[in-house]
C-alpha cells in the first residue's frame, strides 16, 4: 500500500479505496428493477425486508408447494428438508464465467468470455425467464449494515428458496435501501431458476418442487460489480451473496480498494493464560473449515470461539493490523461426516430452525446423514425421495447426497463469538492455508517469510470432493483455496498479497501456516486423528505467535526445506493414540516427492507468463534448492 493511501482514511480510520479502476456508475435500484422485470416478465415483484413473518409466509407457501417438507415440530423444531432435483446438487464451475474487458484479467484459472457477447447472450436467456413465477427483490447487507468493511447488494431471484436462504445467510434489510439511497456502492445480482411457467403456446404449466435448467450459467462483471446467475437452486449458484458477491465480486473490489476477500474460517482463541489470537484458515471447498471454526480443543484450559466459517473480509486497519470480518450471517456447512464424534458444535447448532438440502429422511421424520450415527437406521427415504436401507448403503448408494448442506443462523451457534458482528472487525494473528492431501504435506509447517507464506497459499494443492461437479479424489491446483473463488487474475491475487502484507505493521503482521489433517497410511487411513485433536496443532501456531512477540523464549520449530517444523516435543500430543512412526510419518518431507512437485510448480506459474510475481518464483527456487 502507498503511504499516501494509508494517510487518507475515512471516518472510521481505515484507508480510503484506492484508486486503481473507476468506480461503477451509480445505479437506480428503482430503474434497474423495472429493467429486469421488463426483461424476464414476472407475474409479480415483492420488495422484501428481511422480517420473520416474511420468512415464514415463503416457508408455508413452499410446504404447500412440495420444495420443503416440515420436519417432525418435536424433534427438530422450525426445520426442513429440501430435495433438490438430482441434477442440481453442486457448484457449476465449467458454467462459472468472469468477464472482464481483458481475458488477460480473468487469467488461465477463470472461463472467461468477453462482456459484450455474454450481456446479449443472457439477454436472449434472461427474456421471460420469470413468466408465471414472481419475482422477489432482497436487499442484502454482508457485514453488519453500515459497517466499515461491510459491503452492499441486492439480489432479484424468482426463487422463495433463496429468498429464505438469504434471510439466513445475509443481513436482509430495507436499511440497505436507504444506504444505496444515500450513495453507498452496491452489486445488482439477478437470479432464475431458468423455468417459466408457461408451454410454448403461453399456456400456463404446473410447477414441480425444484424448478431448474439444464442449461446454467454463473456470471461475474467484476469491472461494473455485476452478477447474473440462470438455470440453478443450489447455494453456491442462486445465493449470490455468497460466493458470487463476498469472493469474485468482492475480490475484485478488495484489489482495487486494498483489502482481501478470502475462502477462509475465523476463530478466536483463548489460551489458559487468557491470551487472545484470531485464526484465518483457507482450506478449498469440503475441506474441514466448518469442523475448525466449530473446534471444541482436547487440549485442556483453551477455548474457541466461532466468528465465520466460509469468507473472511480483511482489511488493513488504522493501527496497521489486519482485521477481518465475517460478512455472512449463517452457515451453509456439508452434512455428511458431521456427528458427536467430530464436530458436536454443529450437532448443538442444528437442533432447530435449520433448512436441510439432500439429506435422508428417518420414519419419525427426522433428518440422517453418512457420519451422523455409527449406524444408520433400518430405513429412510434417501435424498431423491426413494426408500433406502443400509443394504443400499453397502452397495454403495448413500442416503444423503455427498454434497448435502444445512442452512442455519450463525447466532444459534453455541460456540459463537460475542465479537462476530463487530463491525470493525479482529485483528488477525495467524492465517493459514491447508488441503486434502493424502501424501507429501506435513501436518504443520510454519512459513519462514510473508513472501514464503504466500507462496505457501499459492502452491495449495487439494483431492477433489463433492462441492462441485468433477471427478472426487483427483489432486488439483487450488491456490489460496480460491481456485473456483478469485474474480480476476490468479497471480494477481498474489502479488496483491505481497503488497498487502508489506503495508503491515510488521509487529503485529500476521504468522503464515500450512496445515494437512488428511495424511493417510499404508493402509489408507487417516494417520491424524483430527477434528478436536487439532487444537494441538492451534496451541502450537498461538505458541509459535508468543515466540515471535518474545513472549515465549524456549525454541518451538526447527527448519525443514519446506518451512518451520514443530520442534521435538513442541507439539503437543499428550494423551493421543499415536506412535513415533505415526507423528515421524505425518512429518515426513520426502525430497523426491516434493522435487517433482516443485517443477509442477515451475509448471503452473509458467501458465501465468510474466504475471506470476518474481518473489513467488523466487521462493520455488529457494525450496528446489533446500531439497536438493
Ligand atoms: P465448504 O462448506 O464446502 O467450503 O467445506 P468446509 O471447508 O467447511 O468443510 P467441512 O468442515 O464441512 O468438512 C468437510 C468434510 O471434511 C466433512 O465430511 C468433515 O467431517 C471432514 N473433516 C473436517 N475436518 C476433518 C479432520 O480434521 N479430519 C478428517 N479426517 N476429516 C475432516
Ligand atoms: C463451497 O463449495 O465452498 C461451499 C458451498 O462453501 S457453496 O456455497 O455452494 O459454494
Ligand atoms: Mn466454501
Amino acid at each position: 500500500l502507498a503511504p499516501d493511501t494509508l494517510a487518507r482514511t475515512d471516518a472510521a480510520g481505515f484507508p480510503r479505496p484506492l484508486a486503481a479502476s473507476a468506480p461503477a456508475p451509480h445505479r437506480d435500484p428503482f430503474a434497474w428493477v423495472a429493467e429486469i422485470a421488463e426483461l424476464t416478465q414476472p407475474d409479480d415483484v415483492v420488495w422484501c425486508d428481511g422480517s420473520a413473518e416474511e420468512k415464514q409466509r415463503l416457508i408455508d407457501q413452499m410446504v404447500a408447494a412440495g420444495t420443503l417438507l416440515r420436519l417432525d415440530e418435536t424433534k427438530r423444531p422450525g426445520s426442513y428438508l429440501a430435495r433438490s432435483d438430482p441434477s442440481d446438487v453442486a457448484r457449476v464451475e465449467s458454467r462459472t464465467f468472469i468477464c472482464s474487458e481483458r481475458e488477460v484479467d480473468a487469467g488461465p484459472t477463470n472461463n472467461w468470455r468477453a462482456p459484450a457477447e455474454m450481456r446479449s447472450e443472457l439477454d436472449g436467456v434472461f427474456a421471460g425467464s420469470m413468466k408465471g413465477r414472481t419475482m422477489y427483490v432482497v436487499p442484502f447487507s454482508m457485514g453488519p449494515v453500515g459497517g466499515p468493511i461491510s459491503q452492499v447488494g441486492i439480489e432479484i431471484t424468482d426463487s422463495p428458496y433463496v429468498v429464505v436462504s438469504m434471510h439466513v445467510m445475509t443481513r436482509v434489510s430495507g436499511e440497505v435501501l436507504d444506504l444505496i439511497e444515500g450513495g453507498q456502492q452496491w452489486v445488482p445480482a439477478v437470479h432464475s431458476v431458468g423455468a417459466p411457467l408457461v408451454d410454448e403456446h403461453g399456456e400456463r404449466t404446473a410447477d414441480v418442487p425444484w424448478p431448474c435448467n439444464e442449461t446454467k450459467y454463473i456470471v461475474h462483471y467484476p469491472q461494473t460489480r455485476e452478477i447474473w446467475s440462470y438455470g440453478s437452486g443450489y447455494g453456491g449458484n442462486a445465493l449470490l451473496g455468497k460466493k458470487c458477491f463476498a469472493l469474485r465480486i468482492a475480490s475484485a473490489m478488495a484489489r482495487d480498494e486494498g483489502w482481501l476477500a478470502e475462502h477462509m474460517l475465523l476463530i478466536r482463541i483463548t489460551s489458559p493464560e487468557q491470551r487472545q489470537y484470531h485464526l484465518a484458515a483457507a482450506f478449498p471447498s469440503a475441506c474441514g473449515k466448518t469442523n475448525l471454526a466449530m473446534l471444541q480443543p482436547t487440549v485442556p484450559g483453551w477455548t474457541v470461539e466461532t466468528i465465520g466459517d466460509d469468507i473472511v473480509w480483511m482489511r488493513p486497519g488504522p493501527d496497521g493490523t489486519l482485521r477481518a470480518i465475517n460478512p455472512e450471517a449463517g452457515f451453509f456447512g456439508v452434512a455428511p461426516g458431521t456427528g458427536v464424534e467430530t464436530n458436536p458444535t454443529a450437532i448443538e447448532t442444528l437442533t432447530h430452525d435449520v433448512i436441510f438440502t439432500n439429506v435422508a429422511l428417518t420414519d419419525d421424520g427426522d433428518v440422517w446423514w453418512e457420519g451422523l450415527t455409527p449406524e444408520p437406521p433400518e430405513h429412510l427415504v434417501d435424498w431423491r425421495g426413494d426408500d433406502w436401507t443400509p443394504a443400499d448403503g453397502e452397495a454403495g448408494r448413500p442416503a444423503a447426497h455427498p454434497n448435502s448442506r444445512f442452512t442455519v443462523s450463525a447466532a444459534q451457534c453455541p460456540s459463537i463469538a460475542d465479537v462476530w458482528e463487530d463491525p470493525a472487525g479482529v485483528p488477525v494473528d495467524a492465517i493459514v492455508f491447508g488441503g486434502r492431501r493424502a501424501s507429501n504435506v506435513p501436518l504443520v509447517a510454519q512459513a519462514t517469510s510473508w513472501e514464503h507464506g504466500v507462496f505457501m497459499g499459492a502452491t495449495i494443492s487439494s483431492e477433489r470432493t463433492a462441492a462441485a461437479e468433477g471427478a472426487v479424489g483427483e489432486l488439483r491446483r487450488d491456490p489460496f483455496a480460491m481456485l473456483p473463488f478469485c474474480g480476476y487474475n490468479m497471480a494477481d491475487h498474489w502479488s496483491h498479497w505481497l503488497e498487502v502484507g508489506a503495508g503491515l505493521a510488521s509487529a503485529t503482521r500476521p504468522k503464515i501456516f500450512q496445515v494437512n489433517w488428511f495424511r493417510k497410511d499404508a493402509d489408507g487411513a487417516f494417520i491424524w486423528p483430527g477434528f478436536g485433536e487439532n487444537s494441538r496443532v492451534v496451541k502450537w501456531i498461538t505458541e509459535q505467535i508468543d515466540r515471535s512477540r518474545g513472549v515465549r523464549t524456549d525454541a518451538g520449530a526447527v527448519p525443514s526445506p519446506v518451512g518451520l517444523l514443530p520442534a521435538p516435543g513442541a507439539l503437543d500430543v499428550d494423551g493421543l493414540d499415536l506412535s513415533d512412526d505415526d507423528l515421524a510419518a505425518l512429518f515426513d518431507v520426502p525430497a523426491e516427492a516434493w522435487l517433482a512437485e516443485a517443477e509442477l510448480t515451475g509448471e503452473f506459474f509458467d501458465t501465468f507468463g510474466d504475471r506470476t510475481p518474481a518473489a513467488l518464483r523466487e521462493q520455488l527456487a529457494g525450496l528446489t534448492a533446500r531439497l536438493r
